[in-house]
């Protein structure tokens, strides 16, 4: 419950627009954000602009139904992190992320990708 608090305090923190420092924004991705992919592919990757704190980081990919279609548990290395992809049908994914980065700030996000034509 503790960590549930701070979380939400830098949360609250955060949204009150002191976003000045230098958080672990979404530097890059791949697939790209916003892209069209003609393959599927077999993993996501995220690039963060800061070291990841693993055990309070995740990203979800659901399909226009909503459905996961993620692997599950991501892996994190430094300011990267990775989760792989069921098989893919063409179609629009969504990404949602939120990370807590070493500087103990918490940002989140989400964007889409398209797979086929
Ligand atoms: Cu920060």
């Amino acid at each position: 419950m503790r960590i549930v608090t701070f979380v939400t305090s830098t949360l609250l923190i955060l949204m009150a627009g002191t976003a000045a420092e230098a958080h672990a924004f979404l530097d890059h991705a791949e697939p790209r954000v916003g892209s069209t992919v003609p393959t599927a592919p077999r993993e996501l990757v995220l690039f963060y602009s800061q070291n990841l704190e693993p055990a309070f980081s995740a990203v979800e990919v659901s399909d226009a139904n909503g459905k996961r279609v993620d692997q599950g548990k991501p892996s994190i290395s430094a300011a990267v992190m990775r989760v792989g992809l069921k098989p893919l049908a063409p179609g629009t994914y969504r990404v949602r992320w939120h990370v807590l980065s070493v500087d103990t700030h918490t940002t989140e996000g989400s964007f889409t990708f398209h797979v086929g034509q």
